[in-house]
């Protein structure tokens, strides 16, 4: 998926399932459930771990005409290290991943994007956090992290849906972001404030994949979305 492949699945959903626990009907219950109401799948690193990168393959690769993979990593290391990483989420058959933004351009975020471009695979990086603490620390850095990515062309990033003037002042920075927005369901922000605020996807974790009938779960948050008239 390259920035402009992300409009065909927009078009399809505002919706990442952010998979970092087994779901309750199985992953594959709900891949199959959930082809008409979501764009993309992140698969958090504990879900990778626990099932193992031939298995994460077998489900990209079942699936890959129904959905975009992110490989959310988190990336925080060295270049060289980073680089390791990467090579992994292209065999394990993912479109996209994940890396941190404070880690800054110089050794980090510079290799990270060249060895992304040369495979193929679309980087996203965090910009900002959801939860309480991230204020602290880390999203005092925002602008920094943002203007630091624009200069080597990364387009895209992660932002809260909790804190949605991140994403708007986002948005302001660079217009053509792909930005996919976490906090929705389990974290407090309702269904449709990442999206009003001008995030490309919200993602939805917990409310998805511990639901015992995920399908009337998605039908509920596409009714929300239409009746917010985000879609
Ligand atoms: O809906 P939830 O709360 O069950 O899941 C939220 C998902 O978004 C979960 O996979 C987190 O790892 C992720 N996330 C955050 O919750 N907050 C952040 O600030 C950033 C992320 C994220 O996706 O980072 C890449």
């Amino acid at each position: 998926v390259n920035l402009s492949g992300f409009i065909k699945f927009r078009e399809q959903s505002p919706l990442i399932i952010a998979v970092d626990v087994e779901p309750e009907i199985s992953i594959e219950g709900l891949l199959e459930q959930a082809k008409n109401y979501v764009a993309g799948v992140k698969f958090g690193l504990p879900y990778i771990l626990r099932k193992g990168a031939s298995e994460i393959k077998r489900i990209t690769y079942r699936y890959r005409d129904n959905y975009f993979f992110i490989a959310d990593i988190k990336l925080a290391d060295i270049g060289f290290v980073g680089g390791l990483m990467i090579d992994l989420v292209k065999e394990m058959g993912f479109n996209a991943f994940i890396a941190h933004g404070f880690i800054g351009l110089e050794g980090a975020l510079k290799e990270i994007k060249k060895k992304a471009d040369e495979l193929g695979l679309f980087l996203f990086v965090v910009a900002a956090m959801s939860h309480p603490g991230a204020e602290e620390i880390f999203n005092r850095n925002f602008i920094s992290i943002v203007e630091a990515c624009k200069k080597i062309s990364i387009d895209g990033y992660v932002a809260p849906a909790t804190l949605p003037r991140y994403i708007r002042e986002l948005r302001d920075l660079n217009p053509n972001a792909v930005i996919i927005s976490p906090g929705v369901g389990a974290q407090g922000a309702r269904v449709g404030d990442g999206i009003s605020s001008g995030a490309t996807f919200e993602i939805v974790g917990r409310r998805i994949t511990l639901s015992r009938d995920p399908l009337v779960t998605l039908r509920e948050l596409m009714s929300i979305y239409k009746d917010r008239g985000v879609i």
